[in-house]
């Protein structure tokens, strides 16, 4: 008992790379945590934030949201939650929703309690300095950057060895990592899916035992990502491999073979995607050649920047109005005009 599975950033409905295999595959990596905790007649799964890409996520990505939810119901195991930058709402949360429905749990600072061990939760604060609740004796859930991991991190794992708390189960960095000090374990689940090209390692949850602290990693089957490292010859390794259905990735410093060649080789060999990075420095190409790289994609490079610069969700809901094409250009100042006054009213 009290084996909890800690997971997060499932980013469903991520249409990656602009296709629907993509976006499929990341529910895919929801419904196969899904089926771990019942395998590991886990007592709860406790997600740490980012269940969507968006706060719009669309019918399909719903439909098997709450396939999965249906079916952790089904087996008498609750879903914990709390909500993660990507799918804040103004209002209402999807989490809440769930709740509603009898589907999910919207963890607060007011405990869940779980088999006698109360769990916490937090919903993401943004990027200003988060001060962490009490949490005696259990786990806290949070949605945040640790200064560990990020220089300009909101949240000071210093400030976590005081809270009380035994766990602080973490979302938002996509990476596992964990750390230990006297009686608390304090550990991010890392994504599912790999939601960026640099995310290489393999893709997993956490499974906690409350009682002894022990953490097993459970690694999880997600899309087959090949990477080709700048010194070897693109063309002769996807040659040598195969590549049908997998996202093959190349970081790129040659002059020969051109991009072109090489994304053509890729898909003539099957493969779902080809990205390559150019990985050259500025000096050594001052006449940037490779014109047409993501030209296909190119909301998605901006998103991937984006989420990098840690912005506010108020500044991302502007990119977001700048950007959408179903507003016409005249319509973005109203718009972020109307935003920005509500975001002040709100904070009077
Ligand atoms: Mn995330």
């Amino acid at each position: 008992m009290a084996k909890v599975l800690h997971t997060g950033d499932t980013h469903i409905g991520f249409r990656q790379y602009g296709l629907e295999e993509r976006r499929d595959d990341f529910a895919k990596a929801f419904l196969q945590v899904v089926q771990l905790a019942l395998d590991e007649e886990v007592s709860a799964v406790i997600h740490a934030g980012d269940l969507f890409e968006d706060r719009n996520p669309g019918a399909e990505d719903l439909l098997a949201t709450l396939q999965g939810l249906s079916t952790l119901k089904a087996a008498h195991i609750p879903f914990l939650g709390i909500v993660g930058n990507h799918e804040q709402r103004r209002g209402v949360q999807w989490i809440d929703l769930f709740e509603n429905l009898g589907l999910a749990v919207h963890l607060r600072t007011e405990p869940f309690d779980l088999d006698g061990v109360p769990i916490y939760g937090l919903d993401f604060t943004g990027r200003r300095d988060v001060h962490p609740p009490r949490c005696e004796g259990g786990v806290l859930v949070c949605h945040q950057l640790l200064d560990q991991v990020e220089l300009d991190g909101e949240l000071a794992l210093e400030t976590l060895w005081t809270c009380g708390a035994q766990f602080v189960l973490l979302g938002d960095y996509h990476e596992h990592r964990s750390w230990r000090e006297r009686d608390l374990l304090v550990t991010y689940c890392g994504s599912t899916e790999r939601w960026m090209l640099d995310e290489k390692k393999h893709r997993g949850v956490n499974i906690i035992d409350l009682h002894n602290g022990r953490l097993e990693r459970h690694e999880l089957t997600t899309r087959r990502f090949l990477y080709i490292p700048s010194d070897e010859d693109p063309l002769q390794r996807i040659g040598n491999s195969n590549v049908q259905g997998a996202v093959v990735v190349v970081y790129f410093k040659a002059t020969k073979p051109t991009i072109a060649e090489i994304e053509q080789f890729g898909y003539e060999r099957g493969a779902l995607a080809v990205r390559v990075r150019d990985v050259r420095t500025p000096t050594e190409h001052p006449v940037e050649p490779s014109v047409n790289v993501e030209f296909d994609d190119v909301e998605q490079v901006i998103s991937e920047a984006l989420a990098k610069k840690n912005l506010s969700p108020l500044a991302c809901e502007v990119d977001q109005i700048i950007r959408d094409l179903a507003i016409a250009d005249s319509n973005v100042d109203p718009e972020v005009t109307a935003l920005l006054e509500r975001a002040w009213r709100e904070k009077q």
